[in-house]
């Protein structure tokens, strides 16, 4: 995500963002674009390969528009924990260790405990979702999550009548996310949604990505998908999910906050500050695309947000 000093992702060329910057800065160094550094751009950090995992059924949620890549899912992310280049989390996710790994339920439920990571996924049947997602920065990708819904998961821990926000928070460990040991961010990395947006049908927990587990990158082993808010809310690694009476803080919206909402709802009619988001560009395409209203996802949401002034609250 930009912060004032960096160049927006919606100014730098398509070649850059193909090839990344440093293959970018190397091939402008060299003046010709020559056969074998194209070659080394290409064959960037090879892909991992996650554990199995099947579905027990398989929705598209993004009509006609083609799913990206496993290599472009994996290996254009914005994980500042790994680095704040886009090519960086592909790299340094190997320190990021997704097992044992446990997630705590806090706050206004019933009884806050702790949750193995692969007790929670015997808990939930997996699904497939096939999701448009947009990034804050004007770059979209079409990815099929593997996960399952939160509200199932948060009516399991019985909310009291005081729980109206969810706060997620991302392991805090700067060994396994050497990123923490800059300040870049405050962190460790949090984020919230109203209690009725979390308990919408489309908002998912999701452990996995073409039919494996989630690469590091991605934000192994549990992350939150929100398909109709900009890409930021959809907080990764998370260790503590809290129930609260109040709007909690938010990464993003504590850096700058004229910058970045809570609500952080897709649309393509307030721009950034500093940039358009009427268009975007899909990873994977030369020229841009439109960008819909709460990403294409209007007619299931909208609603949640009736007399909601969008503009002041972006
Ligand atoms: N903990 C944490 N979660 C995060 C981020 C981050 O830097 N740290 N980046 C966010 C942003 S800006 C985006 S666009 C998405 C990108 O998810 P992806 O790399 O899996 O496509 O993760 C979000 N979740
Ligand atoms: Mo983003």
């Amino acid at each position: 995500m930009a912060r004032p000093p960096r160049i927006p992702e919606s100014e730098i060329t398509p070649e850059r963002l193909y090839l990344g910057r440093r293959d970018f800065l190397a091939l402008g160094a060299g003046g010709a674009v020559g056969a074998a550094a194209l070659t080394s751009a290409i064959a960037r950090a090879a892909t991992p390969a996650g554990t199995p995992l099947s579905a027990v059924k398989k929705q598209n949620f993004a009509g006609d528009e083609k799913p990206n890549t496993l290599d472009e899912i994996t290996h254009y992310n914005n994980f500042y924990e790994l680095g704040t280049d886009k090519e960086d989390p592909a790299v340094h996710a190997g320190s990021l260790k997704p097992r044992p790994w446990q997630i705590a339920v806090e706050g206004e439920i019933k009884k806050p405990r702790i949750f193995d990571i692969d007790e929670l996924m015997k808990l939930f049947p997996l699904e497939e979702r096939i999701y448009r997602m947009r990034c804050v920065e004007a770059w979209s990708m079409v990815i099929p999550w593997l996960g399952f819904p939160l509200g199932d998961f948060l009516r399991r821990l019985e909310p009291t009548s005081k729980a109206k926000y969810v706060a997620f928070t991302t392991l805090f460990d700067p060994a396994q996310l050497p990123g923490q040991q800059r300040a870049v961010l405050q962190w460790p990395y949090v984020e919230g949604l109203r209690i009725d947006e979390a308990t919408h049908p489309l908002a998912m927990l999701a452990v996995g990505l073409y039919g494996q587990t989630l690469l590091g990158q991605n934000g192994a082993p549990i992350r939150l998908v929100a398909p109709w808010k900009y890409g930021f809310k959809g907080i990764k690694s998370i260790v503590k999910i809290r129930l609260v009476a109040d709007q909690p803080p938010t990464s993003w919206n504590l850096s700058a906050p004229h910058e970045y909402g809570f609500y952080a709802n897709v649309n393509p009619a307030v721009d950034h500050p500093r940039w358009s988001q009427a268009k975007e560009r899909r990873i994977g395409e030369f020229g841009r695309r439109k960008t819909l209203p709460f990403n294409g996802y209007a007619d299931q949401v909208a609603s949640l947000y009736s007399g909601l002034d969008l503009a002041k609250n972006f």
